[in-house]
């Protein structure tokens, strides 16, 4: 089934001037650009976002991170999309991701591990809705 998920080019990413490397990964993987914005999170906007990890020892830091430097938000679309763009960007700790994966070939830790990808359909509702309120989520 043809359908949507939330991917952002992560701060450290931008800064090292890998977007169109990255982009260009998900295109020649088949997916579709729906919708696609540079933004500035704020403190706020980042800690929202990542909502669901306010216990972990690691959340000040990775709302630092994420409000360090401008984020690329995107939707994208194809079949499987969610699962599709987990399988390409590799495991969260690049040590740990498949070869020839976006965190294998890209990242330098396990914080700064370039790209997000939203987890399950659900959360890519939640998350195009957070960055792209009048995209629409077609039902997967
Ligand atoms: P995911 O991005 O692969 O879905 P999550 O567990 O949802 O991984 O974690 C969200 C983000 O938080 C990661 O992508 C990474 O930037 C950061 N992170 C996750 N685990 C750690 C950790 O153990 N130390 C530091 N940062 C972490
Ligand atoms: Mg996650």
């Amino acid at each position: 089934m043809r359908n949507r998920t939330l991917a952002i080019i992560k701060p450290d990413a931008v800064r090292r001037r890998l977007t169109g490397k990255i982009i260009d990964r998900f295109l020649t993987h088949g997916f579709d650009i729906v919708a696609l914005e540079q933004v500035d999170l704020s403190k706020d906007q980042a800690k929202r976002f990542y909502a669901v990890h306010t216990e972990k020892p690691f959340f000040n830091d990775l709302v630092d991170f994420m409000t360090s430097g401008a984020c690329i938000a995107m939707v994208l679309e194809k079949n499987n999309a969610v699962q599709e763009l987990r399988y390409l960007m590799g495991a969260t700790d690049p040590e740990e991701a498949a070869e020839r994966t976006i965190r294998s070939e890209f990242g330098d830790s396990i914080q700064q591990n370039v790209v997000h990808g939203s987890d399950s359909d659900k959360n890519a509702s939640k998350e195009i809705a957070f960055f792209f309120p009048s995209v629409e989520i077609p039902i997967g």
